[in-house]
């Protein structure tokens, strides 16, 4: 396209056509092109392509439409634990959702960098965590459905007024809120005491970090985890080792949960269940199937 003479016009159109970062984005910049391409005989050609791609996008963008997915946003499908981080514009989303996951999401000392929902997977008490960083509220890009749905809230604070702010946006969302304090790297020790006694007495579930340096970081993973409310189980079979990963379900279910679950139904299968971990009174203690399990236990079952 560089080859015909073109306006400032048409230049800056297609800049940002190029760095656009969604489809609808760069549907309007297209559009934009278009208008602004020069009218001669020479340039046809490349206006006749610009309105292909103009139809082509738009055809895309409508079949996204259809099949559900928003505003031409990623769909998300959401993982058993799943949370949302949420904040302000320069905050560090996008810093804690690439230090805490394989996401490579744009950071920068520039507002508004995150323009959709960026996902990643924070691996961690053996089990995977969906991490999702929500545009900045202030901003146009966020998505207000994600904050909805989700189990779990990070709300991601460089300055305590931004507290009321992120919560009126929030409204009603019933997510477990924690509140995360970032850029502690360029506080003092004194600042820091004061933001902690401060969360202390409003009773928040907090932690500072930086994610700059990775201060506070294992606290809010172990914060993170926490509150799904959910508890690891490793199961075996006799004669043979734990299972690797644990299985991930809600607090307070019983060794019948965790038969049906891995027996696929076939609870009845069970002939004998033996527990090591938190809820044995000694490793290897035969149980009934209304037994109630925690975090960590080893179930073994033995159908035969
Ligand atoms: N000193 C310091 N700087 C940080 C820290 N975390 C993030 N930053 C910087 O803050 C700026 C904004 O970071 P981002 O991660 O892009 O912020 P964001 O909240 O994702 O912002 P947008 O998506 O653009 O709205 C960048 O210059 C980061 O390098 C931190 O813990 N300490
Ligand atoms: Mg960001």
């Amino acid at each position: 396209m560089a080859s015909t003479n073109q306006s400032p016009f048409y230049k800056e159109a297609e800049e940002k056509f190029l760095n656009a970062q969604t489809n609808e984005e760069k549907l309007k910049w297209l559009e934009e092109m278009i208008k602004e391409a020069p009218k001669h005989k020479s340039s046809e050609k490349m206006v006749a392509n610009l309105k292909t791609r103009y139809i082509k996008l738009k055809e895309k963008i409508e079949k996204e439409r259809a099949k559900g997915k928003g505003k031409g946003k990623v769909g998300i499908r959401k993982e058993a634990m799943q949370a949302v981080i949420i904040g302000k514009t320069r905050t560090g989303k996008s810093s804690l959702l690439s230090l805490l996951t394989k996401s490579n999401p744009k950071i920068s000392e520039f507002p508004f960098n995150t323009k959709e929902p960026v996902i990643g997977i924070m691996f961690s008490h053996g089990t995977g965590i969906q991490l999702i960083e929500n545009p900045a509220v202030e901003s146009e890009f966020y998505d207000k459905g994600l904050s909805n749905s989700a189990d779990v809230l990070i709300l991601l604070i460089t300055d305590l007024n931004q507290i009321p702010e992120i919560e009126n946006v929030l409204g009603k969302s019933f997510g477990k809120r924690i509140i995360v304090f970032n850029k502690t790297d360029l506080l003092s020790e004194n600042e820091k005491r004061k933001i902690s006694a401060k969360l202390q007495s409003r009773k928040y579930n907090f932690v500072l970090i930086s994610a700059k340096t990775g201060e506070g970081i294992e606290e809010l993973k172990e914060k993170l985890f926490q509150s799904f409310d959910k508890i690891r189980i490793y199961t075996k079979e006799p004669g043979k080792p734990k299972t690797e990963k644990p299985i991930i379900l809600e607090k307070n279910v019983t060794v019948k949960d965790v038969a049906e679950k891995i027996l696929k139904g076939f609870s009845k299968k069970v002939k004998e269940t033996k527990i090591w971990g938190p809820s044995s009174k000694f490793p290897g203690q035969i149980v009934g199937l209304s037994h109630k399990l925690k975090d960590m236990d080893i179930v073994e079952f033995k159908t035969r």
